[in-house]
């Protein structure tokens, strides 16, 4: 047999070694499904904690329950190891390291180096590799192997195996899952995508090939361009209506019941998260290598960027209007998470329109029920949130309430009614906050 037949048997029954390297919100849920679906998993990641909690039996990933840890961990099919020479021994390993931006705004490859110079002292031939991380087209076939193949001499296609397959999980979501959202697989020959689906066809339900790597890293861009651009359309088109005086909400729900043709998305303060505000510029900063500027992506960044400052100046328009200046008004911020009912800060718009309310002198104050503490990574100041018990007080005592993010878990009908006045910047008062005059709306 082949090296190529060999390595699909083992996958086939389930007999190969499976690494995940990196145990974060992509590779913990994923080194799960394979556990689960019967594969002998281990978990690489040098940040001992992540292995301590694992063998605690202790999931520190929202997704996945400790007792589904606990219970793979007794039963011997996922393990957790920090130490990456235990890559000798696996047949197949699946990279899921971040892809942040640098301060900088360009793309921060180093934990994607790193992984290939670990993988790179273990590579050995029958080895199928598949990258997951979010990154520029052309990363698999430009950085990845020739880092696993220069030293190590192995062919790819014939004794080593190479795919991207772009991570789409959401952390939260229950409809769509690991196990059933379709996974695209790109490799660099016809034989790797067979490997590749061999292996991730035996847990998940559905993979698509396509036909290389670029594809499938360039699908995952389109993925959530297309959400940024179109959030960045209707976030201008909220600056459009209020100078037209026209319901900017209304106008959405009016749009949404076209039943083809439209997809709705909603105004907000800006865009948080580690995918929609990042993913984008991993693409044109790859088109700017090119000498090609990708005026879509950077008009919409532009105007994404932009929103937290047009909210606090639509606060100040509205407090003079009420006789008051954002100067020494106590403001209270409700909802700091990236989006609502989740417990992660990242790139949140709160942190900028916090900065900027308190750099124009404001007495800023937040409650999140999902965010105890917050720390501005670049200006350093902290603060903490409001306790449930004392919100509505502080609701009452505050020159203005501001709504950045719509947790389900508030009561708006009783911050209406204790409000002197609210900036809603998602409509999370809904018809209540269109008619009160306590209320204005983004
Ligand atoms: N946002 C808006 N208006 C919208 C939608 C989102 O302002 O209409 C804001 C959110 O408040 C948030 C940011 O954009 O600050 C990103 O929100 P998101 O709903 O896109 O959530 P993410 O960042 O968790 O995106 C993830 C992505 N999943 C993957 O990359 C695997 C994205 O592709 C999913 O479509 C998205 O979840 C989802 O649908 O929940």
């Amino acid at each position: 047999m082949t090296t190529k037949e060999t390595l699909i048997q083992k996958l086939t029954t389930k007999t190969a070694k499976i690494g995940i390297l990196g145990m974060g919100y992509v590779g913990m849920p994923l080194a799960v499904v394979f556990a689960e679906k019967g594969f002998d998993v281990l978990g690489i990641d040098p940040d001992k904690r992540k292995v301590e909690t694992f063998d605690k039996g202790i999931s520190y990933i929202q997704d996945v329950p400790s007792e589904t840890v606990a219970r793979l961990r007794g039963e011997g099919r996922l393990k957790m190891t920090a130490d990456f020479s235990a890559l000798a021994e696996m047949d197949a390993v699946s990279i899921c390291v971040p892809t942040p931006l640098r301060k900088t705004g360009d793309p921060d490859m180093s934990y994607i180096v790193s992984a290939a110079e670990q993988l790179a002292k273990y590579v050995h031939p029958g080895m199928v590799i598949v990258l997951e991380s979010t990154t520029y087209p052309g990363t698999t076939r430009e950085l990845l192997v020739p880092m696993l193949t220069e030293k190590s001499g192995l062919k790819v296609g014939q004794d080593l195996f190479v795919c991207f397959s772009p991570e789409r999980v959401d952390p939260g979501r229950t409809d769509w899952t690991t196990y059933n959202t379709p996974k695209v697989m790109g490799g660099m020959t016809p034989a790797c995508v067979e490997v590749a689906t061999a292996w991730y066809g035996g847990a998940l339900e559905t993979v698509v090939p396509v036909s290389s790597p670029e594809a499938a890293e360039m699908a995952k861009l389109l993925e959530n361009t297309f959400r940024m651009i179109n959030i960045g359309l209707v976030n201008e088109l909220a600056i459009i209506c209020e100078r037209l005086g026209i319901d900017v909400w209304e106008v959405i729900e009016a749009a949404a019941t076209k039943p083809f043709g439209f997809m709705k998305f909603t105004p907000g303060p800006g865009l948080g998260g580690h995918c929609i505000p990042i993913d984008p510029l991993y693409l044109s900063w790859k088109l700017k290598e090119m000498n090609y500027n990708a005026r879509f992506i950077e008009l919409a960044s532009e105007i994404n960027t932009n929103m937290p400052r047009y909210v606090v100046t639509r606060v100040m328009e509205a407090l003079d209007e009420r006789g008051k200046t954002l100067k020494g008004s106590r403001i209270l911020v409700l909802g700091t998470a990236y989006k609502p009912d989740i417990d992660d800060v990242r790139e949140s718009p709160a942190f900028d329109v916090i900065a900027l309310m308190k750099k124009k002198g404001a007495l800023v104050e937040y409650h999140d029920p999902y965010i105890p503490h917050l720390h501005h990574e670049y200006e350093g100041w902290e603060m903490h949130s409001v306790s449930d018990a004392d919100l509505l007080a502080h609701v009452a005592a505050a020159d203005a309430v501001v709504i950045i993010t719509n947790h389900k878990i508030y009561d708006y009908p009783a911050i209406l009614n204790a409000a002197q006045f609210i900036f809603d910047t998602r409509n999370a008062l809904g018809k209540a906050g269109k008619e009160s005059h306590k209320v204005v709306r983004l």
